[in-house]
């Protein structure tokens, strides 16, 4: 049994493993973590499908081959080292990520920027938290997120902005959930425009225009000064600028935030009445070209009402990566420096003779977007990448893929074989993955936990920093990266924190530099500030203490700026995307596991039902997206949560798993001007109907190598791949191309079924089945599926299934633990369980890990609601 740390989100979930010895292990929560105190959610309890070996990378590969570490290390750091020699340190970079531990993090940063010496490294978190860190150092002198999780269960009144918690901070809704049913009197406020599930539990939700946050929040400065719920002496001891915030914010326009005025007033008045408020904000903040003026007004609100580092209060900025503090911490991102610290002249020596450098970085590297922009114009020709998979996941991705090719040294850390980055990039090294890895994580309330190994490390795949080290060996800094264990680099990165620090720096771990390996083995979660002979944790600036040099905090006059392209005639809709409930970015590993693909199985393009009738889409059609950008082709779902005029798509679709439906190929990489952060969040796109003359299901044991067709999506069945398929060419000349390609990985004879079935039996086993039909057929799946389920058919199932299959329709799963289907749930629902409790009760659904509560509340509402009308 083994303590460690859930590798996704921010909420840093403590997960107890227990390997079972045949390379799988049984997970479970952490009764005793902080975080989450016994909860998982659907993600974090389907961790133990994601444990297989299949898929992984294990050998180090150049050019496609296999080679030797040495080889491979030996080919990097020469390659590194010629193009310096050539043509200087800024002609190289690092792109890492949240999701490396913090000790992989500090090592690949203190190579570039104190010994290969520039600051070409940026970190996925550019595309994540880039405004926050941007706004609070504005607002507060530093990178502080002065609040704790606790805070959300104190408060009278939450606001979440920009946020959908129930799906991606499933453990902390629940927490937020559990007070507010024990204490009904608290608000929750949801500003959003799309009436995500989070709404299920608000009692109010503000659908704004995208992007108009920051009139929002200015009115509400405006309104609440005028009300006299200034903490007057707070902003007098401890701020400045408060003049000029108010002046632009009583000169923005709340109307451009088109919502009914009397909800604005209802949110304005339970703002102004309830002194114990939080305001958590995520990507729909951040992820904006006004994304750090959007942090600031809404920091200035609770810096004029003082609610902040109190119980119950404060500005909250919620981190997505289980490490994306930690990359702050150690300084990642291309324009900060270790331990909180910046590119000021003195900050650059103190960590230059900290680490013993020969040459530090002297002043910022590039951002995310300009990174791969200056790999494309060639001027950096050497990459890194590690722990990220930027074809996928930037903006503009056609143009990165391109960048990558056209890169003479490209290098992947990866610890998954088949990616769209991995398929990109020359050389290939095998990394630890999560149940192998050792090191430590920062969650979202500067909680630092440990993850620990609980299976052993596969082939001859190694962690991150040993990588690192390698390479920096080999070009001759053996001594500062001589390392034994991530203990070592540990103590190393909280001497620094605590280097000349003296309270000057928020940042201090300093009460752990002399910790020893067996103290780091047993860590047990602790929050920083963890400062030498002080009590660990806490929160920040109930009493001020800001990090400007005068210990002030600043309001910073925000003025409203639309997105950077706005919707216009030819492109006349404005494209949001984000995320689903059960599924991690790329789906390198959520896709691996069966039950996590029910939920969400296809890359879906969400329209409101007037903007699709306008273009004659229906429900399950094949629509393409266009911007100024790329295009993508996805499954047009209709919803009345979204605004007209806008449309929603997920990001987790990649070439891999749907050429066509992985929606970066078409977002603008429209950034921010001070963050750099791109603007995921608001594309102006044009969607138009694609005329499909087949649409096909295909169930194989085996990988279908498959031929050009305009849309298809796999997803992980027990046992088979699952594929969702559409085609505009001739249905029979495609029905033939499927069979061969079906054939040639899933060998037996085909045989030809009524109704557009085939099928390839062998030795009396269904090896694949396919059903081609000129509409959609939903339900096609789910008919087939218990047939692959089967060792050898009998003479009835080989007649049903040759006849189309079985007709039981369970219309989608909702609850991804127990497989509990929509028809089931609606069943139990129409046989008088009409709460939560008791259709848990009945099916079960709902039981386990909780995430799809919203939508069983959601379902129950409506059934009533039908029953009533
Ligand atoms: N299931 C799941 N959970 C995850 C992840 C995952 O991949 N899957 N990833 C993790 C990571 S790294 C992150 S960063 C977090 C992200 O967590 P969230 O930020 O909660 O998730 P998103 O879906 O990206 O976006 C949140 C919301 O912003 C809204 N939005 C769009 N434009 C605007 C706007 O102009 N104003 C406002 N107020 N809202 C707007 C969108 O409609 C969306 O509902 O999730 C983490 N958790
Ligand atoms: N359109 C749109 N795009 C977005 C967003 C959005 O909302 N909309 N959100 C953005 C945000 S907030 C984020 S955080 C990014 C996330 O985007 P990415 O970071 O690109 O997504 P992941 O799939 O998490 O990629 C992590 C990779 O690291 C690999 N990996 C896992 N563990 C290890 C390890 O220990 N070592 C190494 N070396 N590799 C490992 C995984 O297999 C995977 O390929 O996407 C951004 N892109
Ligand atoms: S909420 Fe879910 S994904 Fe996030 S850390 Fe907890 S178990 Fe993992
Ligand atoms: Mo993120």
């Amino acid at each position: 049994m083994v303590r460690t740390t859930c590798p996704y989100c921010g909420v840093g979930c403590g997960i107890v493993a227990t390997p079972d010895g045949h390379g799988g292990a049984e997970i479970a929560a952490d009764k005793d973590h902080p975080a989450n105190r016994g909860r998982l959610c659907s993600k974090g309890a389907a961790l133990g499908e994601t444990l297989s070996l299949e898929d992984r990378l294990l050998h180090p590969e150049i050019d496609g081959r296999r080679v030797s570490w040495e080889t491979a290390l030996d080919t990097v750091a020469d390659g590194f080292r010629d193009v310096i020699a050539e043509h200087g340190p800024d002609a190289v970079a690092f792109y890492v990520s949240g999701q490396l531990l913090t000790e992989d993090y500090y090592a690949a940063n203190k190579l570039i920027k104190g010994f290969l010496g520039t600051a070409n490294i940026d970190t996925n978190s550019r595309l994540c938290m880039a405004s926050s860190v941007a706004g609070h150092k504005r607002a507060f002198g530093s990178d502080t997120v002065p609040g704790l999780y606790e805070d959300f269960e104190l408060a009278d009144l939450v606001v979440l902005v920009g946020s959908n918690l129930a799906w991606c901070h499933p453990v902390l809704f629940q927490r937020l959930e559990a007070a507010k049913r024990a204490r009904p009197e608290m608000n929750v406020v949801v500003i959003d425009p799309r009436r995500t599930d989070t709404c299920e539990i608000a009692d109010l939700h503000l659908a704004l225009r995208p992007g108009s946050d920051v009139a929002l929040f200015n009115g509400l400065l405006a309104e609440l000064h005028r009300r006299g719920v200034t903490a007057t002496k707070y902003v007098e001891q401890h701020t400045a600028g408060l003049d000029e915030a108010l002046m632009a914010a009583r000169a923005s326009d709340l109307e451009s935030c088109g919502l009914p005025a009397a909800d604005v007033a209802t949110f304005v008045e339970w703002f102004a009445r309830a002194e114990k408020t939080v305001t958590l904000y995520s990507q729909g903040v951040n992820q904006s070209s006004a994304g750090v003026d959007k942090v600031n007004a809404i920091i200035n609100c609770h810096l004029l009402t003082g609610r902040i580092g109190r119980p119950g209060m404060g500005p909250f900025s919620i981190t997505g990566q289980p490490n994306a503090m930690g990359g702050r911490e150690v300084g990642a991102l291309s324009n900060t420096l270790a331990a909180h610290m910046d590119f000021a002249l003195e900050d650059v020596d103190r960590v230059g003779r900290f680490w013993q450098s020969p040459g530090m970085a002297k002043r910022p590297g590039l951002k995310a977007v300009e990174l791969f922009d200056a790999v494309k114009s060639g001027r950096i020709k050497a990459v890194w990448i590690m722990a990220t998979n930027p074809v996928a996941s930037l903006p503009d991705a056609g143009a990165v893929r391109a960048a990558l090719q056209a890169c003479e040294l490209s290098v992947v850390s990866e610890a998954v074989r088949a990616t769209d980055t991995v398929d990109a990039c020359r050389i290939r090294l095998p990394a630890l993955a999560w149940a192998e890895k050792n090191g430590t994580v920062t969650n979202s309330e500067r909680g630092i936990s440990r993850q620990r190994p609980f299976l052993p490390a596969p082939g001859v795949a190694r962690p991150d920093w040993w990588i690192v080290a390698e390479v920096a060996r080999r070009l001759g800094f053996s001594e500062a990266f001589a390392w034994n264990g991530v203990a070592d680099i540990f103590r190393e990165h909280a001497a620094l924190s605590a280097f000349e620090n003296d309270g000057r720096r928020d940042f201090d771990i300093g009460a752990h530099a002399g910790i020893d390996d067996a103290g780091y083995d047993k860590l047990a979660p602790f929050a920083w500030p963890a400062r030498v002979g002080m009590a660990n944790g806490g929160r920040f600036f109930a009493d001020g203490g800001f990090y400007h040099g005068d210990r002030r905090a600043r309001f910073i006059a925000a003025s409203p700026r639309a997105p950077m392209h706005a919707p216009s005639a030819e492109r006349p809709l404005s494209l949001n995307t984000g995320r689903f409930r059960d599924q991690w970015h790329t789906m390198t590993r959520t896709g691996k596991s069966v039950r996590l693909a029910g939920h969400r199985p296809e890359p879906l393009i969400e329209l409101h039902p007037d903007d699709a009738s306008a273009r004659g889409l229906g429900n399950g059609d094949i629509a393409e997206v266009t911007s100024a950008w790329g295009r993508a082709a996805l499954r047009v779902h209709l919803t009345d949560s979204l605004r007209a005029g806008d449309a929603f798509a997920p990001m987790h679709w990649t070439a891999q798993v749907s050429r066509a439906g992985a929606i970066n190929a078409a977002v603008n990489p429209a950034v921010d001007p001070i963050s750099g952060q791109p603007e995921l969040k608001h594309t102006p796109v044009e969607i138009r109907r694609l005329d499909m003359r087949w649409h096909g299901t295909i169930l194989a044991r085996r990988p279908v190598m498959l031929p050009e067709i305009t849309y298809w999506a796999r997803a992980k069945g027990a046992g088979y791949y699952a594929y969702l398929l559409a085609g505009e060419q001739p249905l029979g000349a495609a029905r033939q191309a499927l069979a061969a390609a079906m054939c040639a990985t899933n060998p037996g004879p085909w045989l030809n079924g009524e109704q557009g079935v085939g099928a390839v039996i062998s030795d009396g086993r269904l090896e694949a089945v396919l059903v081609l039909g000129t509409a959609h057929d939903e339900r096609a799946r789910d008919r087939f599926a218990p047939f692959m389920a089967m060792g050898r058919l009998s003479v009835e199932d080989r007649n049903v299934l040759l006849h189309g299959g079985d007709a039981a329709d369970r219309g989608g799963e909702i609850c991804a633990c127990f497989g509990v289907s929509t028809a089931a749930v609606t069943a139990a629902i129409g046989k008088g369980a009409t709460s939560l409790a008791a259709l848990g009760a009945v099916t079960r659904a709902g039981t386990n890990c909780g995430s799809c509560r919203p939508e069983l509340r959601a379902l129950l509402r409506a059934l009533r609601q039908s029953e009533a009308a």
